[in-house]
C-alpha cells in the first residue's frame, strides 16, 4: 500500500520531465507560457543560445499542440542553400525567413529526447499538405549526421522521406551518399541523399514548375513531379512526451 502511494505521487513528476530541459527547444518555450509563434532563443547544447523560429500551436489534437522547433524553412527563395559542409553543420540563413538550423544543433536536440517531425508543404496555388513522422533524430558528425526517421502518417503529402532513412548527410564538398557521383552537386542542394532523392528540401528555389531544370528544385516527389518546386517547405520538430 505504501509503495502504491509512493508510485502515484512520483508518476506525474516523471511524465512532466520527459521533454522539459530548461529552454532547450520550442516545446520548453511553449510550456513556459510563450504561446505566440515568433523568434526565440533556445539552448540545444545546454549552454550557447541559438535563435530559432518557434511554430506555436494552441488548438487541434494532442499531437499538434505545443511548440514546434523549425529546423529548416524555405518560403521565398531569398537564401542560397547550395553551401558546404561547415555551413550545414553550424546553420545559416535568416531566422525571420529562410534558414537551416544546423546539423550539430539537430544532433544535440534529438540525442537527449525523442522527437517527432512534421514537414509542411505549400504549392504556388495555395494548396497545403503535410507529412508527419513519429520519430526523428540526427546522429553525430563522426557518423555523417545520419538521419533516423520513421512512423509516417499522411497529411496529404505522401511519404517522400522514409526513402532517406539511415542515410548520412551529403554536401557539395562532403560526399557520403551511395550514388557513384555526388548527389549534392547533381541536385544542387545538401541532404541525407541516397541515390539520390525522393525529396530535395534544400534544392534550388524554382518558383514553381521548371521545364528547363531537371531534379534540382525543392521537390517532394510523392506530392508533385520532379520539375515542380514548392512555394514553401518547412521541417518542424517537437519533443514527444
Ligand atoms: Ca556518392
Amino acid at each position: 500500500m505504501a509503495m502504491m502511494v509512493f508510485l502515484a505521487a512520483l508518476l506525474p513528476v516523471v511524465l512532466m520531465n520527459v521533454c522539459s530541459q530548461d529552454e532547450n527547444d520550442c516545446s520548453d518555450v511553449y510550456n513556459s507560457g510563450e504561446t505566440v509563434s515568433d523568434i526565440y532563443s533556445i539552448y540545444p547544447a545546454g549552454d550557447v543560445p541559438v535563435l530559432v523560429y518557434c511554430q506555436m500551436i494552441s488548438d487541434g489534437n494532442d499531437e499538434e499542440i505545443g511548440g514546434w522547433t523549425v529546423i529548416q524553412r524555405r518560403m521565398d527563395g531569398s537564401v542560397n542553400f547550395y553551401r558546404p559542409w561547415n555551413q550545414y553543420k553550424r546553420g545559416f540563413g535568416n531566422v525571420e525567413g529562410e534558414y537551416w538550423l544546423g546539423l550539430e544543433n539537430m544532433y544535440q536536440l534529438t540525442r537527449k529526447n525523442k522527437y517527432m517531425l512534421r514537414v509542411d508543404l505549400e504549392d504556388f496555388e495555395g494548396n497545403k499538405v503535410f507529412a508527419l513522422y513519429s520519430s526523428f533524430s540526427v546522429g553525430p558528425e563522426d557518423d555523417g549526421y545520419k538521419l533516423q526517421v520513421s512512423g509516417f502518417k499522411d497529411g496529404g503529402a505522401g511519404d517522400s522521406l522514409t526513402f532517406h532513412n539511415g542515410e548520412k548527410f551529403t554536401t557539395l564538398d562532403q560526399d557520403h551518399d551511395v550514388y557513384k557521383g555526388n548527389c549534392a552537386k547533381d541536385r544542387l542542394g545538401a541532404f541525407w541523399y541516397k541515390n539520390c532523392i525522393k525529396t530535395n528540401p534544400n534544392g534550388v528555389y524554382l518558383w514553381g514548375v521548371s521545364s528547363v531544370h531537371y531534379a534540382i528544385g525543392n521537390v517532394w516527389l510523392t506530392w508533385k513531379n520532379i520539375s515542380e518546386g514548392m512555394k514553401s517547405i518547412s521541417m518542424n520538430i517537437k519533443c514527444v512526451s
